[in-house]
């Protein structure tokens, strides 16, 4: 635990220990850190009989991670269509900055509404009343790990399912960089209470649909070579996605990118999709982290991230989009040529 962590504690309990209504939500398109680490919360906030709402955000529900316990508690709305005046607190988690919480409108928060931002991103704005941006943590869940810990709660089979699925999400089944013994200590605690962890990877890894295998092999098709060979890109339309017969939501946090960046020589791999007509969603991740450290080019580009993975939203035509990541890709680092 960072004495950062051990410092804010108690500070986040006595916000917590006061409020009464407390809202939850997941960032668009939300990974198992985002709502494993918001039902967990949820789970956490429930036993010391609060109200809570966990709401879905921007996106549509995450029926990939329907097998978590308090999926079926999920409210279906945005934030823009709840009232947030009904919440005494909105507990924001995973994410980096406001447009996170929506980017489907403005940003509100009412005067009554408290709020506190809990995540592990490099780049992200202490934008909330109370801050605890950690980016030494692999993953949320891994921070609230040790928030319930020091808040004296009692871990439950679900709040750890929870959790275990967030941390082995974001650590990529603790093989990236930021995995630490921290993490395997937390989870040895973790699958103590969460015995079926095996199935819940399995389930997790194990539903893929049509599209998206033959959205692999359609990226997969489209490679090209940037940057003296150093960078492999997949640029995608609407229009190749629409002949494919693949739907966006069909195909979202596939982590092709992730794919490219698994060949020798392949230091960086980057995905510019266009979701939906004039929105093009980049994704970076790179084999070599500090060399080329992805969080500078995703915030050149408005976005955020990690060093070894970020990403952005591009509002503009595809081919626009890959004429200025390029550009911004040999700007942001050394040793990419034309
Ligand atoms: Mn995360």
């Amino acid at each position: 635990m960072t004495d950062q962590v051990k410092k804010l504690a108690p500070e986040i309990w006595k916000v917590i220990e006061n409020a009464t209504r407390i809202l939850l939500h997941f960032h668009p398109n939300p990974d198992p850190d985002s709502v494993g680490s918001a039902l967990a919360m949820a789970h956490a906030l429930r036993g010391l009989g609060k109200t809570v709402t966990v709401i879905k955000g921007d996106s549509p529900m995450p029926e990939y991670l329907s097998f978590l316990p308090g999926y079926e508690t999920i409210t279906p709305k945005s934030y823009l269509e709840i009232d947030p005046t009904e919440f005494d607190l909105f507990l924001m988690l995973d994410i980096s900055q406001p447009n996170r919480v929506t980017a489907l409108g403005e940003v509100k928060f009412p005067s009554t509404l408290k709020t506190i931002l809990i995540d592990h991103h490099i780049s992200a704005e202490p934008f909330a009343e109370l801050n605890l941006i950690a980016p030494e943590y692999p993953a949320t869940a891994q921070i609230l790990y040790d928030l319930f810990s020091e808040w004296g709660i009692k871990l439950t089979a679900e709040i750890s399912a929870c959790l275990f699925m967030g941390i082995h999400s974001d650590t990529g089944g603790f093989k990236y960089q930021g995995t630490t013994k921290d993490t395997f200590l937390a989870v040895a605690t973790l699958v103590v209470l969460a015995p079926n962890f095996t199935d819940l990877v399995f389930q997790m890894e194990n539903n893929k649909s049509p599209a998206q295998l033959r959205y692999e092999g359609l990226a997969l098709s489209s490679i090209e070579l940037v940057g003296g060979g150093r960078v492999a890109l997949v640029v995608l339309s609407q229009a190749q996605l629409a002949t494919a017969g693949i739907r966006y939501e069909d195909i979202q946090g596939m982590g092709i990118a992730n794919h490219l960046k698994s060949v020798t020589g392949w230091e960086i791999g980057a995905t510019l999709i266009e979701s939906m007509p004039g929105v093009v969603r980049a994704s970076f991740r790179t084999r070599d982290a500090k060399r080329f450290d992805l969080s500078k080019i995703a915030v050149a580009l408005g976005g955020g991230g990690h060093p070894a993975a970020a990403g952005a939203v591009l509002k503009m035509m595809v081919t626009e989009a890959r004429e200025l990541v390029l550009k911004n890709l040999l700007q942001s680092y050394d040793g990419l040529s034309t």
